[in-house]
């Protein structure tokens, strides 16, 4: 029997935002079900379904905490919602007094806190501070920002209609993305052909049709290596490219300095391999590129997001049904983008933005460089897309707040983000971290990052608040998610977070709406319905969609037409078209490629080692490697080993597997231990963070956007003991 206070919702446990149902029981969530449209979630996964355990978890922050020992020895003391808001309004005040508003920095997820509704960013413009940051910066976010340097949009695959899938490394699972998984499979049941690049046998690769087992970090000259067969064997889109493109013939020339003996030589694979997959791809009725973060974190991102994006246009698979579409903002609600008031911000501002000088590809240096056409063409001058299109350089602010050159930033907020594991180079988030004055984190668990704060408040839930869901301006279908129980009394939503402070320090008359509620019903204005209405009508709010729309707006580019050779790369300074970069390559003492990533199915990124049924699953990090190598390196399955970098150290268990590409190594992400906290720094946060190996140095950054090389860092691994720390069962106690 189904409760009646069965609620629709939206789980951001991870960045996908399944639509599920949600349980209550006395004011506490007790179960997840699926979504009553059974094609929305035919399956849920662990993490979902481990929701109530989540959210009702006993060590959850409920009470605002205020730091009263040395930074990061965890000594605390309970203080009232209020008077955290009042000493924090006071502290930043007197920070940007002294420092200047540029002094002020954020990190946050943006998935998770749900609300925040671009309230960051317009508390940040009106205060002067473009140093705002996120994950997304390594994720999705710079992958939508660079897409706009060719086409002016970030476009979204239209999976039930094609007739071919081409993933970049990206793996969706049952447990992993499981909307796009389940796409995946409906779109090959329909009959789409499905190409994987991976060197890893990964579980799409498994189903695959071609599977390229390229070497990793090399994808960009893959794509050039797919171009030089499509063009040399006239598989593109003459007309689409004559009318509608600008800088073929510099494009060509580039491409055929890429024969398929140098493609092959530099990815490994096979040159027939190489043609087969591209004449594939290029004769598809209908074929897509969906977003995958595998390009987002290597040497070559740019290039190599660049070139997933004119793969489309030139195969004429842009804005087309069974190809990538190009939504444009909701008419039904208001975006973040407009929320956000960039135009607030000065130029002298926005030119002190970290990375606006050395990385500008997703700074406010090209924001400003989009803004006409994209004003033109889709209505506003600023499209946050994924929220990731004027950020600050990650590498570039925690360097800036480790050192204070070129200039001091002193106090930094994190909200639902642990930023100390989730960026290159953590030694050095860490300093920035120690450098700070005032460090306030939003959350629902003490983390590492947690730790080191002065004030840690309290997050929400999903369940604990209303929200619309808009795919960040990604796509355009809305979803409803409703509060199924109350938050904790002193904990709050990023929004309400944003708006108190705002009050706070007098920015009372640009943050009117109390509540969440009063957002929520603001946003949704330009329709003609309430939240009431929509959600008696069914919680999902489509437009419809308008295909080849370029036809009569043209593209948000400064050509108006889809840019091969990229004007703003050039006006940059940079190389206009696409090439490879070759990362740095192993060497005697560092013979293996070290990628980071393959997520673990039971967690979210850095969350949940703290859940016992999740936890339990996955019990400790783990290194893939091949079994030539195991036995090269003296390692057996299961047993410990220590992977070294130049940068770092880490340790973790053995899997040996064959599935594995020989001289590959991988590490998992986000490895912290939250049962070791009191006995190891920051609840070993050092131990086995992949954070600790990837280095952010000059070698190892993407030049346009300064992305680090997550995907095949030289690195040796040898055997070690298990830290005595690491022996007892994690969920003992
Ligand atoms: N070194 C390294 N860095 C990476 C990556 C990598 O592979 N290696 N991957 C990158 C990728 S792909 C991504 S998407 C990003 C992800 O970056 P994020 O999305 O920021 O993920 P996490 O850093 O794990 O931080 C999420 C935090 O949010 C908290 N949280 C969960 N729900 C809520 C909530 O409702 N409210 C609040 N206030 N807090 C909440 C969790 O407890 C957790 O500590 O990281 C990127 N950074
Ligand atoms: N359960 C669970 N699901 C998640 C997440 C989670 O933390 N847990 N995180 C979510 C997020 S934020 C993200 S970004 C996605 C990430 O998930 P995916 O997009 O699936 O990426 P990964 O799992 O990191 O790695 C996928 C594959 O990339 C391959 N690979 C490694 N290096 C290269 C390379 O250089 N080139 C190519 N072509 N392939 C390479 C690896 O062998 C691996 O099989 O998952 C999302 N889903
Ligand atoms: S895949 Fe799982 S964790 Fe991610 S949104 Fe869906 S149910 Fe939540
Ligand atoms: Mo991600």
């Amino acid at each position: 029997m189904e409760h009646e206070t069965t609620k629709h919702v939206v789980c951001s446990i991870c960045d996908i935002g399944c639509q599920l149902r949600a349980e209550q029981e006395d004011g506490r969530v007790t179960r997840i079900l699926p979504h009553d449209n059974p094609l929305l979630a035919p399956n849920i996964c662990f993490k979902g379904v481990a929701a109530p355990e989540i959210h009702n978890h006993p060590e959850r922050l409920r009470t605002p905490l205020k730091r009263v020992g040395e930074r990061g020895a965890d000594r605390w003391e309970e203080i009232s919602y209020a008077q955290a808001m009042d000493e924090i309004a006071e502290r930043l005040s007197k920070i940007i007094g002294q420092h200047g508003p540029e002094s002020f920095a954020v990190s946050t997820s943006g998935w998770n806190t749900q609300t925040t509704h671009s309230m960051d960013r317009r508390f940040m413009n009106l205060i002067g501070s473009p140093n705002w940051t996120s994950g997304v910066s390594l994720c999705a976010g710079n992958t939508a920002a660079v897409n706009r340097l060719t086409y002016g949009w970030f476009p979204m695959p239209d999976y039930l209609n094609t007739q071919c899938i081409v993933l970049f490394g990206h793996n969706p699972r049952q447990h992993s993305w499981t909307p796009i998984y389940n796409m995946i499979k409906l779109a090959q049941s329909k009959g789409a052909k499905l190409i994987v690049l991976d060197p890893r046998i990964s579980d799409q690769a498994e189903v695959s049709d071609l599977h390229l087992r390229l070497r990793s970090g090399t994808d960009a000259a893959m794509c050039l290596g797919w171009l030089k067969v499509i063009f040399d064997e006239g598989l593109y889109d003459e007309e689409f490219v004559r009318d509608w493109c600008v800088g073929f013939d510099e494009l060509k020339a580039r491409v055929d300095e890429y024969p398929l003996e140098r493609v092959e030589e530099i990815t490994g694979v096979d040159r027939s391999l190489i043609a087969e997959a591209a004449r594939l791809y290029a004769n598809a009725d209908g074929a897509v590129i969906p977003w995958t973060p595998i390009t987002d974190q290597q040497i070559s991102s740019t290039s190599a997001i660049r070139l997933h994006s004119i793969l489309r246009a030139v195969t004429g698979n842009l804005d087309v049904p069974g190809g990538e579409s190009l939504g444009g903002f909701s008419h039904y609600y208001r975006s973040e983008s407009e929320l956000g008031l960039h135009d607030r911000l000065s130029d002298t501002q926005k030119a002190k933005q970290r990375g606006y000088a050395e990385h500008p590809a997703y700074t406010y240096r090209v924001a400003e460089m989009l803004r006409e056409p994209t004003e033109k063409v889709w209505g506003q001058p600023y499209a946050d897309l994924v929220m990731g299109c004027h950020m600050a350089n990650p590498s570039d602010l925690f360097r800036t707040m480790a050192t204070g050159a070129p200039y001091p930033i002193k106090a930094f907020f994190v909200l639902g983000n642990n930023a100390l594991l989730s960026y290159p180079n953590q030694h050095q988030v860490h300093r920035a971290l120690r450098a700070q004055e005032l460090i306030v984190a939003h959350e629902i668990f003490m983390t590492p990052t947690a730790l080191l704060a002065d004030y840690v408040l309290p997050g929400d839930v999903f369940t604990e608040r209303n929200h619309v869901a808009d795919s960040w301006s990604w796509g355009t279908r809305l979803t409803l998610s409703e509060k199924v129980v109350e938050p904790p009394a002193e904990a709050s939503s990023s929004f309400q977070f944003w708006t108190d402070l705002a009050h706070r320090m007098g920015l009372a008359e640009h943050f009117p709406w109390k509540n969440l509620e009063e957002i929520i019903a603001h946003r949704l204005s330009p329709s003609d319905k309430t939240w009431a209405e929509w959600k008696a009508e069914g919680p999902m709010i489509f437009q419809d969609s308008e295909h080849q729309k370029y036809l009569r707006t043209g593209f948000a580019t400064p050509s108006g037409k889809v840019e091969l050779s990229s004007s703003i790369l050039g006006d940059l300074g940079f190389d206009p078209v696409p090439y490879h970069r070759e990362g740095p390559l192993p060497t005697k003492d560092y013979p293996y490629r070290v990628f980071t990533g393959v997520r673990e199915d039971p967690f979210f990124q850095t969350g949940q080692r703290n859940i016992p049924s999740l936890r339990r699953k996955s019990p400790v990090p783990q290194l893939f490697l091949h079994p030539d190598d195991a036995t090269r390196e003296g390692l057996k399955d299961g047993s410990w080993a220590r992977l070294e970098t130049e940068h770092g150290h880490v340790i973790a268990q053995i899997s040996v597997q064959t599935s594995m590409k020989e001289g590959h190594i991988r590490v998992p992400h986000g490895w912290w231990y939250p049962e070791l906290r009191g006995q190891e720094p920051l609840a070993g946060a050092f131990l086995s963070s992949d954070a600790v190996l990837c280095s952010d140095e000059p070698e190892f950054l993407d030049h346009e956007q300064g992305i680090p090389h997550f995907k095949g860092f030289p690195g040796r691994i040898q055997p070690t003991t298990q830290p005595e720390a690491l022996q007892s069962d994690p969920l003992s106690n």
